[in-house]
């Protein structure tokens, strides 16, 4: 497997050396300034790998390996295959990267909101903090900050009563920030920053949208996609929800094994893969991490391991340190290792450590949510512990 780094670029106060001593030799990155929908060229892509490739004297080079994501533009998710123009952006931009030599991409299908969470600075009992996400506290902004039409009948009287109670209790600076924090488009989303008004349209857009209607956009998305990609040696990697369920009444729909398993028989050509990222699928209990792993093995081509901690009302968790969630990491990558054994080296399974803790000198440094250069350094470490004795064990 390949140890990779998520960059958001020079900006982020993450320097290449940093990822260096990371350890990482691979590079995740994405052109996060082009506007969503717009077309990448060719010329854009070869010159933030030539940012990333170029080594100064004496350092090693990275691998501008895989490109974490190509936004999938809203009308692609509202209205499928009608989209063309759309899609055509999204194909040119994939023909760019192929021309650069990349040819991993994640993208995922959510609509409206990317990856969710209601806290970005939960204390945890060593003084790091973690991103968390609060059933009660999501709640409080569903139904009396966003008033979003029909909430009322997705809680419980008894959620109902806690939410309104919360929200009496909440200042204005903590609305603010639970605003801010769900609505704003957190690093490396794929969605819009939104305003309360603009989230209400964009959520009455999808009215009539259910999962099988968003299912066979995604299908009809990958009919037209994945031709392509097969022709450029292009690996295409959904990333799972994150919560893997739906939110504000929108459909969800790579969440499960049985989501995945639906995709790769709909659109069974070998571009058609996955990413798979152990902290969105663990949200869910009823997904046994080990057993999709190796159900899908030959279509995950990119990793995203990080643990969550499932809290005790079944719909609030937070984000664990790598190895201490409810993730059987030594299980999963034992999976993916034995997976990766029988590939070249070229198709070997690219993983990063996601997220990680906001610790040491993080914690007076302003750092991007999720993505502390520190914690995640922890994260890689403790991950590559794990496939060092794997390794050892296959040899022993
Ligand atoms: C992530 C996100 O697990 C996760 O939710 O890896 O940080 C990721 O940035 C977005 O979903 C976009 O890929
Ligand atoms: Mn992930």
């Amino acid at each position: 497997m390949r140890q990779a780094w998520r960059w958001f670029g020079p900006k982020a106060g993450v320097s290449l050396d940093n990822v260096r001593q990371a350890g990482a030799t691979d590079v995740v990155s994405a052109l996060h300034e082009v506007p969503i929908g717009e077309a990448w060229t060719t010329r854009q892509v070869h010159e933030r790998k030539s940012l990333i490739e170029t080594a100064p004297p004496g350092r090693t080079q990275l691998t501008w390996s895989v490109v974490e994501s190509i936004p999938i533009p809203d009308a692609v998710k509202r209205t499928g295959g009608a989209a063309k123009n759309e899609i055509a952006a999204w194909i040119a931009s994939m023909e760019a990267l192929a021309a650069n030599d990349i040819r991993v991409i994640c993208y995922n299908f959510m609509p409206v909101v990317d990856w969710c969470r209601t806290e970005l600075d939960y204390v945890t009992p060593t003084g790091s903090t973690a991103m968390r996400f609060d059933h009660n506290t999501f709640a409080v902004f569903d139904l009396h900050i966003l008033q979003r039409k029909g909430a009322e009948k997705d809680y419980s009287q008894q959620d109902r009563t806690i939410a309104a109670d919360l929200y009496a209790a909440m200042g204005e600076q903590e609305i603010a920030d639970l605003t801010r924090n769900i609505a704003s488009a957190l690093p490396g989303s794929t969605t819009e920053p939104l305003t309360i008004p603009a989230f209400r349209d964009k959520l009455e857009a999808y009215s009539g949208i259910d999962a099988n209607r968003l299912r066979q956009h995604l299908v009809e998305f990958l009919e037209a996609v994945t031709p392509v990609a097969d022709d450029l040696g292009v690996k295409l990697t959904l990333h799972p929800d994150d919560p893997p369920r739906p939110l504000f009444g929108l459909p969800r729909i790579a969440s499960t094994e049985a989501d995945y398993a639906a995709l790769f028989n709909a659109v069974p050509s070998p571009a058609n893969g996955m990413c798979f990222c152990t902290g969105s699928l663990g949200v869910r209990a009823d997904n046994d991490l080990p057993k999709i792993a190796r159900r899908f093995a030959e279509r995950i081509h990119f990793s995203h391991l990080r643990a969550t901690t499932r809290e005790g009302d079944g719909r609030s968790f937070h984000e664990a340190a790598h190895l201490e969630g409810d993730v059987d990491m030594v299980a999963v990558l034992s999976e993916l290792l034995t997976e990766d054994r029988k590939r070249d080296r070229a198709n070997s399974i690219i993983f990063r450590s996601d997220h990680g803790h906001r610790m040491l000198d993080d914690l007076n440094k302003e750092v991007t949510p999720g993505y502390p250069a520190i914690g995640r350094l922890r994260g890689l470490a403790e991950l590559r512990g794990i496939i060092h004795a794997l390794d050892a064990g296959m040899r022993g």
